[in-house]
């Protein structure tokens, strides 16, 4: 048992980013020069894309490089119909693809079911008689292998010729990548330290544009939008940035609620990382706001409030009463009232924005929250260290996710209509399974502080508890269960066949990546300096060398 009305301290550093400093934040790259610059640009990438070419591997390439270069978003529709002619013409069949080359299936099959189309595993049945011969200096054996590698992350489950295929590239990439020369090793070293699949695309847009940059081969077309674009949108971002932060500033948190984390910038970064394009600012304001408000209120429950008043806070939020205010004590009138306008106020902006009234939603799934943080608290209180399965069940949802995706799922671009509220059953797999990888990896990265200043037994300790592992079993395990939570998030992916399902989808993928991310050096949430860096990479420091 815990002393009941104890408080704790997480002593959390503060922000490293001031209300000032972030206001006097600006971009040259907004006015009209470069937008026709861009256009200019963009029509050439189009009419790129438009020639018919012989050769399925140079426009598969092409593809490859415009989405990793965080352009891809103007040519949907382009890349669309190319993947459908491909397809046809080279994957839909058995005797079509058997005479593909390495290479070829392994770039197609990924950029294939990327996009929804469905090539089988077995595309690669006989992938160990391809690689019998090949020789590690060759860039395109190593080219073929990594590309494989590369695939193999999207496969679904019991699908074991990909799961052999992984760990044979993995292999032979780690014993080859020192024997070829510097422009493939470094993407070898950068793909083996997390694939492509798994990384959050407009971190990754900002190191490949450096990389294709250097290559000997690049197109110039596509390297000067890559730049110009990044440098547009990072305009976009900043205006965002400095939205949410006077929002900040004006709810007053960071002096009201000072045992909570200070953390505006790194919130942003999270709603940017979850979707960075720039039409789609309301939805990365409100984010930013959301995420905020869940952390401040994770720390009353994790660190801050007595079971008594957590207790009492989650009935009110239960029942949304305003009128039962006094009862709280002086902090929590603070946070209860601030978090009660800021949701009204973000249900208004999506009326007036998508005419769908969504309050009672938000208002379950915000419920939904408290009620999983506040089983968590009892757990703690009552020195209950539950199974792995009991807490998951508590924990995909303490981790905040559904009430990110319910308010995301109401900002996605399309105008909501009947055939999408139907299709809003078919988006609770994907919330649970983005919600569970979200949770192992949050845990991977944060519990050892938070055993440590006193809280619930997380997804290693409850393991741990179970089975007797050690500490170092229980986080392979976890990492094991994470893999296996990315093929079911895979298998969803597939079948999102509506422009509000890929958007949707694509969120939801980009939020267990952005996990991954801001866990991969340490707790990047927690800690500012850790996260410092890629901040001024993304939001402050343009790329360099643009006309
Ligand atoms: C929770 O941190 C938290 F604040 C997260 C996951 C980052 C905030 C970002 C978003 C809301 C997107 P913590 O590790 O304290 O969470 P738990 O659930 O483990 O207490
Ligand atoms: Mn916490
Ligand atoms: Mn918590
Ligand atoms: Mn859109
Ligand atoms: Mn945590």
């Amino acid at each position: 048992m815990v002393e009941p009305n104890a408080r704790r301290s997480a002593n959390y550093a503060p922000s490293l980013w001031s209300y000032d400093h972030i206001q006097s934040l600006s971009s040259e790259y907004t006015g009209e020069e470069y937008k026709a610059r861009a256009d200019k640009l963009k029509e050439a990438v189009k009419m790129m894309m438009s020639k018919e070419t012989a050769d399925p591997l140079s426009t598969l390439e092409l593809i490859d490089d415009s989405q990793r270069l965080g352009i891809s978003y103007h040519f949907e529709d382009e890349i669309r119909n190319l993947l459908e002619m491909i397809y046809s013409k080279y994957y839909k069949t058995h005797d079509q693809w058997n005479s593909l080359d390495l290479n070829l299936k392994a770039l197609g099959f990924r950029l294939l079911r990327q996009h929804g189309h469905q090539v089988p595993q077995e595309i690669f049945h006989n992938f160990k008689d391809e690689t019998q011969n090949l020789k590690p200096h060759l860039r395109e054996d190593m080219m073929g292998m990594l590309n494989l590698y590369e695939a193999t992350y999207h496969s679904y489950e019991d699908e074991s010729i990909l799961d052999d295929a992984r760990d044979f590239t993995k292999k032979y990439l780690k014993e080859n990548q020192d024997k070829i020369d510097e422009s493939i090793s470094l993407l070898v070293s950068h793909a083996l330290e997390l694939p492509l699949h798994l990384r959050v695309p407009r971190v990754e847009a900002k190191w490949f544009i450096q990389v294709y940059e250097n290559r000997s081969d690049s197109n110039l077309t596509l390297i000067e939008l890559a730049k110009l674009d990044f440098n547009m949108v990072q305009a976009v971002h900043i205006e965002d940035l400095q939205h949410a932060s006077r929002w900040w500033r004006n709810i007053r948190w960071d002096e009201k609620l000072t045992f909570s984390r200070d953390r505006l910038v790194e919130h942003f970064l999270w709603s940017t990382g979850f979707d960075h394009l720039p039409h789609h600012s309301l939805k990365r304001r409100i984010l930013t706001k959301v995420n905020s408000m869940i952390t401040a209120i994770d720390d009353i429950y994790d660190v801050y409030g007595t079971l008594d008043e957590l207790e009492l806070f989650t009935d009110i939020i239960d029942r949304w009463d305003i009128n039962a205010i006094e009862e709280l004590p002086e902090y929590m009138k603070i946070c209860f009232l601030g978090f009660y306008n800021t949701v009204n106020d973000i249900a208004y902006n999506i009326l007036t924005n998508t005419g769908f009234l969504v309050l009672s939603d938000l208002k379950k799934a915000w419920a939904g929250l408290c009620k999983a943080y506040l089983a968590e608290a009892r757990w703690y209180h009552n020195g209950h260290t539950p199974t792995l399965q009991e807490y998951l069940d508590i924990a995909y949802v303490s981790i905040s996710n559904p009430v990110i995706l319910k308010n995301a799922s109401f900002l996605t671009s399309v105008g909501l209509s009947d055939e999408i509220m139907q299709s809003m059953t078919r988006l609770e797999n994907i919330v649970h399974y983005s919600s569970l990888i979200f949770r192992l990896a949050d845990d991977l990265g944060t519990s050892t502080d938070e055993l440590e200043r006193g809280d619930t037994s997380k997804a290693i300790q409850c393991y741990m508890h179970e089975s007797g592992a050690t500490e170092e079993e229980a986080r392979r395990h976890i990492k094991e269960l994470i893999m296996e939570t990315w093929k079911k998030l895979n298998k969803e992916r597939a079948h999102a066949d509506s422009q509000f399902l890929r958007e949707f989808v694509e969120y939801a993928t980009n939020i267990p990546r952005m996990a991954l991310f801001m866990y991969s050096e340490g707790d990047g949430h927690g800690r500012p300096d850790i996260t410092k860096s890629h901040v001024s990479s993304l939001f402050i420091n343009p790329i360099q060398g643009v006309k």
